[in-house]
């Protein structure tokens, strides 16, 4: 405001600049050996998908070799990514996450 009335209207108000932040991609990779309901539950479990949503991407990652979870800003992307591959490692399974810049 312009302080001496506190409403703006002798001085003009600034737009507030505000900025979208970078976005990451986490990607789940396939491998040979995790179990398909492992990667169904660790994509509800993780990313908050429906059951039929996780299975759909856990065929894509299946078929095409990799498939995106989901998209957060940087330090969300990272926890997850972390959490997800300590998870899989305790299960002993192969399972493998990772970040990418989302375009
Ligand atoms: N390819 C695994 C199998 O045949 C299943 C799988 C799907 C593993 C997705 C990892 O990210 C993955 N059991």
């Amino acid at each position: 405001t312009d302080g001496a009335t506190g409403d703006g209207l002798a001085l003009q108000e600034a737009r507030p600049k505000v900025r979208k932040p970078p976005l990451y991609k986490v990607v789940v990779l396939n491998d040979d050996y995790t179990p398909m309901d492992f990667v169904v539950q660790v994509l509800q479990r993780f990313f908050g998908l429906s059951h039929d949503k996780a299975t759909t991407i856990m065929l894509h990652v299946h078929t095409r070799g990799r498939g995106v979870a989901g998209v957060y800003t940087y330090e969300i992307a990272e926890t997850k990514v972390v959490m997800v591959n300590d998870y899989a490692r305790e299960h002993e399974h192969p399972l493998q996450c990772t970040l990418e810049e989302a375009g």
